[in-house]
């Protein structure tokens, strides 16, 4: 993910530098003459680091087909479990048992069909953060642990983000904060917005877009920054 950041950035300076060498004909011919679409950069080739995980007992590619996964954890191991159900995700083994607990204890407190200002939505688990692909908190869940540059490409998520929720189980933890970034093409610069937990942003299609619209479908990179 970094190295492609890297070579889009090699390639925008290159082009500058293009520009700057070519005379002022040019320069007009390459200016852009309408406004970019929201997402310029090339979406259809294939991820390069397509997250590979164990759903019901074999391995699928996020980045092709999440092949009727409800939800999918990013595990401290670095390992992928994909789950039909939220009780299944938030019970399984390889979430740290005191994860685990802080969830059930969540849920426990939480009335019965309401959503108490205490309880973290739907599926999603203490410390983590999770990420819908509808607004309301609802529709496939991605939940993200580990610090640093997640390409949603990788994990089938692109242009889909909707709602976001953190929800702080361990205050020991350090939750830090996570980076949304929209690509686009040069000269356009990248769209990037911090989400300050804890809390959520329960509806992307609220959350302004830097010169107009909103947030909804758009996230291309989602960074985790716990340091
Ligand atoms: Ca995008």
């Amino acid at each position: 993910m970094k190295r492609r950041s890297l070579t889009a950035a090699l390639v925008a300076t290159a082009s500058a530098t293009v520009l700057v060498l070519t005379s002022g004909t040019a320069v007009h011919a390459e200016e852009p003459t309408a406004e970019p679409s929201a997402t310029a950069t090339p979406a259809d080739e294939a991820p390069a680091n397509p997250v590979i995980a164990e759903y019901n007992g074999r391995e699928i590619n996020l980045a092709d087909s999440w092949e009727g996964a409800g939800s999918c954890t990013e595990l401290p191991s670095g390992e992928v479990h994909c789950y039909d159900s939220d009780a299944e995700a938030v019970a399984d083994p390889e979430l740290p048992a005191e994860i685990r607990e802080q969830t059930r204890k969540a849920a426990a407190a939480a009335p019965a069909g309401a959503r108490s200002a205490a309880a973290p939505p739907s599926g999603c688990v203490a410390d983590y953060w999770c990420l819908y692909m509808k607004v309301g908190y609802k529709g496939r869940l991605l939940r993200l642990y580990s610090d640093g540059k997640k390409d949603l490409a990788d994990w089938g998520c692109r242009d889909k983000l909707s709602a976001v929720y953190y929800w702080v189980g361990r205050y020991s933890v350090n939750y830090g904060d996570a980076k949304i970034t929209d690509l686009r093409s040069w000269p356009v610069e990248d769209r990037v917005r911090r989400l300050d937990p804890p809390g959520g942003w329960s509806d992307f299609t609220n959350l302004d877009y830097p010169g107009g619209g909103h947030w909804n479908n758009k996230v291309d990179i989602f960074e985790v920054r716990r340091a």
